[in-house]
């Protein structure tokens, strides 16, 4: 008893807790198992998750997305046929696939965007891929205020988008300026700097350095953001990864034998670029970021942040009419989500 702390409970006014901690206990209880519980639970349900990738074309976007998960995620583009070359709009494609690693089940949809920043007026071509990350909102929500719920709501919602910079080795332009400010208030972005071995080191450094400027001047929020780190741990983490973003990226889908191991690179006249080497790029910061390191809090940040802005700015726009949040099971109107192409390989 002597052991037993009492305290408040904050969340509860007036409720009195005690906390007992592991030594205190006469033996072992077994709560700990509820990690293997949900561990089986994730294994047996699977996860979704959600990339969108937004850049110029021919930086290296499919490119990068397959050396990320390690197969063909997203369809390279080669020559592009006149009808698709000529495509006066930014025109949203969805690709899902289901990877399986040690019994884990993911299912990775890779949201593609052909044509951003191509044209030669690129006026509002940012406007097509807002209407999409909030179209994915707005199904989730009316899905959540049926009265007769899923019990999973299928997630589309954008997890992550990561934003290609090209290695120009001047500053941001202004179309990555105009982009960033706007989706770095609706989702989660990660910037990168696409063709890195196109750099020296200095130059490298210097872009960066550059573009951090610029992203501080302009006011844009990039993941991962200062005020939703969630402790003092999380903070150091998140304080190293935000010292060297963006991250200069690499990819390729091929390997090659180096000191007799395999590894994925470029092959070029003057030597090998490996992508997983972190002397020769940061693709491996990239991956660590997103799969290994942040997955699950993209997923979060993507829920508890963006998604509740949306939602709570919906629900007071609609001052709780549920009938205008068309709840009578209407399809979604002009939904690019709807007329959006996609195709699956689940
Ligand atoms: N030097 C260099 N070339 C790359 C890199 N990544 C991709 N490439 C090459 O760049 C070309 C375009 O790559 P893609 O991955 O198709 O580019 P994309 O951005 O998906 O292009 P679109 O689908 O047309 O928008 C290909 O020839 C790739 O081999 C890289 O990191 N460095
Ligand atoms: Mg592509």
């Amino acid at each position: 008893e002597a052991h037993t702390r009492k305290e408040l409970c904050p969340s509860v006014p007036g409720l009195q807790m005690s906390c007992i901690r592991g030594t205190d206990l006469f033996g072992y209880i077994g709560i700990e198992a509820v990690l293997d519980q949900m561990r089986c639970k994730t294994m047996k349900a699977g996860f979704e998750f959600n990339i969108m990738v937004v850049g110029q074309s021919g930086l290296g976007k499919s490119t990068l997305v397959n050396t990320l998960f390690k197969s063909k995620v997203s369809r390279k583009s080669c020559a592009p046929d006149y009808e698709e070359k000529i495509s006066k709009t930014v025109k949203l494609h969805s690709v899902s696939h289901l990877i399986e690693e040690k019994g884990v089940k993911m299912k990775l949809t890779v949201i593609d965007t052909p044509g951003f920043g191509d044209q030669i007026n690129n006026d509002n071509c940012w406007e097509p891929i807002v209407k999409y990350v909030n179209e994915q909102y707005e199904k989730y929500l009316r899905e959540e205020l049926h009265i007769n719920r899923k019990r999973r709501i299928p997630d589309t919602r954008v997890h992550c988008c990561i934003y290609f910079i090209p290695a120009t080795g001047h500053r941001l332009r202004p179309i990555d300026v105009e982009f960033m400010k706007r989706l770095g208030k609706i989702v989660s972005i990660v910037p990168v700097i696409a063709k890195a071995d196109t750099l020296t080191i200095e130059e490298r450094q210097e872009f960066k350095e550059r573009i951090r400027q610029d992203l501080a001047a302009n006011g844009i929020h990039v993941y991962p953001q200062r005020e939703y780190d969630e402790d003092p741990e999380e903070r150091i983490l998140n304080n190293r990864i935000r010292e060297n973003i963006p991250f200069a990226v690499v990819g390729t889908d091929k390997e090659h034998q180096v000191n007799g191991n395999k590894v994925l690179g470029r092959k070029t006249k003057w030597g090998i670029i490996e992508v997983e080497n972190v002397a020769h790029c940061e693709f491996a910061n990239l991956r660590d970021l997103l799969i290994r390191s942040h997955l699950q809090d993209l997923k979060d940040v993507t829920h508890n942040i963006h998604y509740e802005t949306y939602r709570v700015r919906r629900l007071n726009e609609s001052n709780l009419n549920f009938s205008e949040l068309g709840l009578s099971a209407v399809p979604l109107e002009n939904g690019t989500a709807d007329k959006c192409e996609s195709d699956s390989h689940l």
